[in-house]
């Protein structure tokens, strides 16, 4: 038993002294919950690539039935949103913003166990078959987007 909660901490150590990590990651993650109950909710994060070239192909919650990619864009003066097809290339060290107002995760048939002040669990699945999971701050409709994430 020790071993398993020795080694999380050891790779952590390891992740902090590489200059440019090889493995693809995620932060400053959040959710905004819709204003009617049974609506789709939003979710926001920042991807950062590794040492390589990847895609983000899918992002997914155990607190969701259905997920999707959006993008925003204008079309003839008039916002729309439109699903990302095929997966987003995530640029090796570089870095992929998903944030209000642009890109978004669409989450459909939120838990009633998530609610404002929580955390949802987002998960990531690259082309690479690289896995990443991270805890989203969840907001409120009409709330603020969470600060110093
Ligand atoms: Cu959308």
């Amino acid at each position: 038993m020790r071993h398993f909660v020795l080694m999380p901490m050891l790779l952590a150590v390891a992740g902090c002294q590489q200059a440019v990590p090889k493995a693809a990651s995620v932060d400053s993650a959040w959710v905004r919950l819709p204003a009617v109950a049974g609506r789709p909710g939003a979710a926001y994060f920042t991807i950062h690539g590794g040492a390589v070239e990847d895609r983000l192909m899918e992002v997914g919650s155990p607190q969701a039935i259905r997920t999707e990619m959006h993008d925003m864009s204008m079309d003839g003066g008039v916002m729309k949103m439109a699903a990302i097809e095929g997966g987003l290339a995530v640029p090796a060290k570089g870095e992929v913003a998903f944030t209000s107002g642009g890109k978004h995760v669409m989450l459909f048939d939120i838990s009633p166990q998530a609610l404002p002040g929580g955390k949802m669990t987002l998960t990531f699945t690259m082309a690479s078959g690289q896995k990443l999971e991270t805890e989203a701050a969840v907001v409120a409709a009409g709330d603020e987007e969470p600060k110093a994430l």
